[in-house]
């Protein structure tokens, strides 16, 4: 083979992992908070090792995350929320913040953060992405970042 391809696994023994949840729109988060367990724990991430931060909303998400991924204790950190579009123009407010303030931690620091957030039209939009018709957001968010986490240790070696 003529060029070296590097590839993370998706597999978190001995990792240790920080949850960040929004309580607004729990009935959506609680789903997301099970789906992102429920793949940690299959890809060998030990129920001790995970730590789960409730914020009040999903604006909250980034700052605390912000301030997780600069503790230097977590090797990854999964957002959880739901923003589902309102009569008011504050869906697009939240869902931007949320989105930009994730992808800033992303590029600040080197630990792994996953966008575990769905923003949705409706209500049923939003079940769907929570584990019913179109899989849940907090599972797939959280396998992003075991397979990031074990990217990025190949980049140091
Ligand atoms: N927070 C959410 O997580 N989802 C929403 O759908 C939402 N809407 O639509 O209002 C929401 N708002 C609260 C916001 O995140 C903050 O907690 C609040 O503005 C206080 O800063």
């Amino acid at each position: 083979m003529k060029y070296k391809v590097y590839q993370g696994n998706i597999d978190g023994k001995g990792k240790k992992l920080a949850i960040v949840i929004s309580r607004f729109n729990n009935f959506i988060s609680k789903n997301l908070l099970e789906g992102a367990i429920d793949c940690l724990v299959r890809h060998n991430v030990e129920e001790k090792d995970i730590e789960v931060y409730y914020v009040p909303g999903s604006f909250e998400i980034p700052q605390t995350a912000n301030i997780l991924a600069k503790a230097d204790k977590y090797d990854g950190i999964v957002c959880l929320g739901a923003v589902i579009r309102g009569e008011t123009p504050h869906f697009d407010y939240v869902s931007s913040e949320v989105s930009k303030g994730i992808a800033k931690i992303t590029l600040d620091t080197n630990v792994p953060v996953g966008f575990g957030i769905i923003t949705a039209d409706s209500t049923e939009q939003a079940i769907d992405r929570a584990g019913t018709k179109s899989g849940n957001k907090g599972y797939s968010a959280s396998e992003t970042v075991l397979e990031l986490m074990n990217l990025f240790s190949k980049m140091n070696s």
